[in-house]
């Protein structure tokens, strides 16, 4: 296994708050009220986290990715946007749909594999957010190209909106985010792509994802303006991305930013990481959490006012308990409708699936009773 040491990334980067919470660089141009929806956020965005892990852990839910520990590179960025603009988010970007108010009941209730079409019925929209987020991609990268294709269809259309597209640093690695990247450059797309470099790609180490010395410098060879800042640092996260925002908007095109956080946490639930991770490693970055950063920051300046933070969180776990109970009243979807959308035409392995589905169903075990026997 590779030292921790090699893994330790260069603190070359821009940063407005110490990990200790204190400034070491301007504070940009923001006011109390962003300030204070960002520190809500993030603790918003944990506390969901902490409680889809609990319904994972039950079976209420299969599968959960969480964005404990960076929630500073998803807020921040996405703080930058404004009405009519576009976010193209990945699994790990929870706290970039909740600072737009995203509905948490509709978020757990596809979580537990509700249909769109259950969930619109009964968790119906009644305000759409101002800013457009697309489905969450799994897909890696396609988010990206994707993101540049509608910043062009924004510029074509005359409108001055900008699209925001996230990528992890292993995604780095796939094709579609070069293309995206050389695309947008050539073609000065109204383009921000925010590179959360949580320092893993599952089980892979940054520093086998790429020879060069930063994430952010892959920009340059596609002649796109690139940053790299401290992404546990939400303000520094949030002034490069503003300004960012404020070119693509003006017309001068598009932005690359390396974020530098640390995933602390599993990939998601399918993972452990203790396998392949150190203990010292975990040491060098458990002083560096970013909302135990801003919340001392808060504290020190009186921003909170009268707020006791036990108080905000309490109150947090309470809505998002509330979301939870709204979501287990949507009725379960019918299993078979994960064969729906995939294909054109069925194949004989989605048969074959489909028929090993039933199979369990009817209480078989789908390995032994079921043999594929009867299917053209
Ligand atoms: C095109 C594609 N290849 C492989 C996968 C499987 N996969 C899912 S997450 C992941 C690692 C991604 O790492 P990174 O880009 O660093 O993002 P992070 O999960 O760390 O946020 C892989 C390989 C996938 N989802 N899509
Ligand atoms: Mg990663």
């Amino acid at each position: 296994m590779a030292q921790w040491t090699e893994q330790r990334p260069s603190e070359e980067f821009d940063r407005i708050l110490h990990p200790d919470g204190h400034l070491v660089g301007e504070l940009p141009d923001i006011d109390a009220e962003t300030i204070l929806r960002l520190y809500r956020t993030m603790l918003e965005s944990r506390i969901f986290d902490e409680k889809t892990l609990a319904m994972q852990r039950r079976g209420e839910v299969s599968i959960v990715a969480r964005s404990t520990s960076e929630e500073a590179v998803p807020a921040g960025s996405s703080a930058a946007l404004e009405e009519g603009d576009w976010c193209f988010p990945t699994y790990r970007q929870t706290p970039a749909s909740l600072y737009w108010n995203a509905r948490k009941d509709r978020a757990v209730a596809a979580l537990m594999g509700a249909e769109p079409e259950v969930i619109d019925e009964h968790l119906p929209v009644e305000e759409e957010p101002p800013v457009n987020f697309t489905p969450v991609y799994v897909p890696l990268a396609v988010n990206v190209t994707n993101a540049v294709g509608s910043a062009m269809a924004d510029e074509f259309r005359g409108d001055d909106h900008v699209s925001m597209s996230y990528i992890g640093d292993g995604s780095t690695s796939q094709g579609d985010f070069h293309e995206a990247l050389n695309f947008a450059g050539v073609f000065d797309a109204p383009a921000v792509t925010i590179c959360q470099n949580n320092q893993w790609a599952i089980s892979v180490p940054s520093h086998r994802q790429t020879a060069a010395e930063t994430f952010a410098q892959k920009a340059e060879a596609h002649g796109v303006p690139y940053e790299r800042v401290d992404g546990n640092d939400v303000l520094a996260v949030y002034e490069a991305s503003t300004k960012a925002v404020e070119r693509a908007r003006r017309g001068d095109g598009p932005t690359f930013i390396e974020a530098v956080t640390y995933r602390m946490i599993e990939h998601n639930t399918a993972d452990e990481e203790s396998v392949y991770r150190t203990t010292d490693e975990r040491e060098y970055w458990e002083d560096k959490d970013p909302i135990d950063r801003l919340e001392t920051y808060l504290l020190s300046e009186g921003l909170l006012g009268d707020d006791d933070p036990e108080k905000i969180r309490e109150d947090l776990r309470e809505e998002v308990q509330e979301a939870v109970d709204r979501a287990r009243e949507v009725p379960v979807s019918d299993p078979e409708t994960m064969f729906e959308h995939h294909l054109h035409e069925s194949t004989w392995k989605h048969d074959h699936q489909r028929e090993e589905l039933r199979a369990e169903q009817r209480g078989e075990n789908p390995f032994t009773d079921f043999t594929g026997e009867g299917l053209e």
